[in-house]
């Protein structure tokens, strides 16, 4: 993965800068003021800049050892779109240091929220869509624990590019093989916190078949140059709007057909 170099301007910003600040952020547990509020005259922050943005910020926890376990979606569905005030798909990086066994540190972020997901394992590698068909291992139900490293959650959409599509955290069910998984076009999906039900909703959400998200992260991950490799996981996007995950919450998502995950924060 070739990353940027601090100093490295693109639009006229400073892409180092830019991801050093919200690196910080993310390490100091604090909210910041939008990047794209805080720009030089004459400067923007377009979608290519706030990819290189989000590029360097994951070239940095790498430095620091985390090694790439993944893609995630982002405003796949309506819902979330609606949710958040922006109307197109992103992406993000996952590594494995986000990954949640059974229970997430709330005290590391700064305003985490929760939302159910449906997860695909990759058994080969995909460099572009062609090879999708072929390349998923398994199929689970999951959960993304977001948390945005601005001010009150806000965000225009290269704000929230740079800062990962807001990633913190994910988690995975027992996995399927794709065969045995009848129809992923509609699989019921139910959060509950402290047992009580706090979203519901259908994978058939996600851009209609969470496979046509699958298929939109190798192509974006592909013309990144990035390979998604054997192991690796893809989250393909929330069904429903996210909640917030106070310290203490048990949150236990079900797929119908998928089993379920659960995480304590
Ligand atoms: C951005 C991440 C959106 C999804 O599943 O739509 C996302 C955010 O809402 O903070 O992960």
């Amino acid at each position: 993965v070739a990353g940027d170099v601090p100093g490295d301007v693109a639009g006229g910003v400073d892409v180092g800068e830019l991801a050093a600040r919200l690196d910080a952020a993310a390490r100091e547990v604090r909210a910041i003021p939008r990047l794209t509020d805080g720009l030089p005259p004459g400067t923007e922050l377009g979608v290519d800049a706030a990819y290189r943005v989000q590029r360097a910020v994951i070239e940095r926890r790498r430095a620091r050892g985390e090694r790439l376990a993944g893609v995630k979606m982002g405003f796949t569905s309506r819902a979330k779109m609606i949710q958040m005030g922006v109307d197109d798909v992103i992406w993000g990086l996952l590594t494995d240091a986000m990954l949640v066994e059974s229970s997430v540190d709330v005290s590391r972020l700064v305003h985490p929220r929760i939302e159910p997901e449906i997860a695909f394992l990759i058994g080969r590698p995909v460099r572009s869509a062609a090879d999708v068909d072929t390349a998923v291992a398994g199929v689970a139900v999951g959960f993304e624990v977001l948390d945005s490293r601005y001010r009150d959650f806000s965000f225009t959409l290269p704000d929230v590019i740079a800062d990962n599509a807001s990633a913190a955290g994910f988690g995975v069910g027992p996995w399927h093989a794709p065969d045995r998984v009848a129809d992923l076009t509609n699989v019921g999906l139910v959060m509950e916190i402290d047992g009580r039900v706090a979203q519901t909703g259908s994978s058939a959400a996600i851009l209609g078949d969470p496979l046509r998200s699958l298929r939109a992260a190798a192509r974006l991950a592909g013309q990144a140059g990035i390979t998604l490799e054997p192991g690796w996981i893809v989250l393909a996007g929330a069904a429903t709007a996210a909640v917030p995950l106070p310290a203490g919450a048990h949150v236990r998502v079900t797929g119908a057909g998928l089993g379920r995950v659960e995480v304590t924060a």
